[in-house]
């Protein structure tokens, strides 16, 4: 049984009326982008949903309580706020009975999405197979095996071992959509030289691709992966030399398990300096229009 839920008004508003609700994701806000971006980046992405014409739900855990949609105060709280835990699948119970803070990263935003009933999930990259080390999966790809829940992503950064990542999806069955894109993205630069077997070019064509898999009763979600928009696109030679150096120093201090993917975070934002962030942002921001738009079609 899913654990008791808090909806702000808005999203039970919206739910209850059959009006398109996309989710959003609190890792990023309190692991993933540092202050003050964070919170300004999470307001921009629930008012670009709203301005899509779909209504934002962005999920954390306050109090050990699930809340799906945050009220203005407790986004501000979550941005601001050191020590809170970092939630995938494991973590849920423990937060609960710890009556601790948490952000939900892509599968845990993708598992109280599912609980809540919201079918499309905007993000920035989800997690995936790190470089060097094949065992360090991230819970975003089994998560996104067995969870029905659409991810509009921009890619993974190069960070993590892009071939891998989608290998490990293929064997799991999980479709990659190209949003017009015949690539996979690598978050920062539009292309990976990873070719897709799946492009659709409409939100309307995303939209029927993932609800023909739903009613054929084949379990899990569908990672639609959107390139970051030209204007805002670093050449991928620029992002590596930041890459080899924060992979450098994670190796060096031992940084292990869920800290090991903001730590490389924060390392590539600090050595890149704020042109990497000022793309983070556009991607995210583009991100948030295609979910919106996928949102609209399904409803
Ligand atoms: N990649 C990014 N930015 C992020 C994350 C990944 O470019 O903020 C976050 C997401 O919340 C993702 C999580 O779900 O990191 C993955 O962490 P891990 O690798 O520990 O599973
Ligand atoms: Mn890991």
């Amino acid at each position: 049984m899913p654990p008791p839920l808090r909806f702000s008004s808005e999203v039970s508003q919206a739910l209850n009326s059959g009006l398109p609700v996309v989710a959003l994701e609190s890792t990023v806000i309190a692991h993933g982008l540092p202050r003050p971006q964070n919170l300004e980046l999470a307001r921009r992405m629930e008012s670009i949903v709203r301005e899509c014409g779909a209504v934002p739900a962005t999920i954390a855990i306050l109090g050990g309580e699930v809340k799906i949609g945050l009220t203005a105060d407790e986004l501000k709280y979550l941005a601001n706020t050191d020590g809170v835990v970092k939630v995938s699948r494991r973590d849920f119970s423990i937060v609960a009975v710890r009556k601790t803070d948490g952000a939900t990263t892509v599968a845990g935003t993708m598992i109280a999405a599912a609980w809540a009933g919201i079918k499309v999930f905007a993000t920035g990259g989800i997690g995936g197979v790190h470089r060097g080390h094949g065992a360090d999966v991230s819970a975003d790809l089994p998560e996104l095996a067995r969870t029905p829940v659409a991810v509009v992503c921009a890619g993974v950064k190069a960070i993590l071992d892009l071939p891998a990542t989608l290998e490990w999806l293929e064997t799991a069955g999980v479709p990659v959509i190209g949003f017009q894109t015949d690539e996979f993205p690598a978050f920062y630069s539009r292309t990976s030289g990873l070719k897709l077997e799946a492009r659709a070019d409409s939100a309307g064509e995303v939209a029927a691709m993932i609800k023909t898999k739903w009613e054929m009763g084949l379990e899990g979600g569908v990672l639609i992966a959107a390139p970051i928009p030209e204007a805002a696109a670093l050449p991928a030679s620029e992002i590596e030399a930041a890459i080899e150096q924060a992979l450098a120093a994670a190796e060096a201090q031992g940084v292990k398990g869920k800290a090991v993917t903001p730590f490389l975070l924060a390392k590539v934002a600090e050595v890149t300096g704020g042109r990497s962030l000022q793309a983070n942002v556009a991607l995210l921001e583009n991100n948030a229009r295609v979910a919106s738009e996928v949102a609209r079609e399904l409803a």
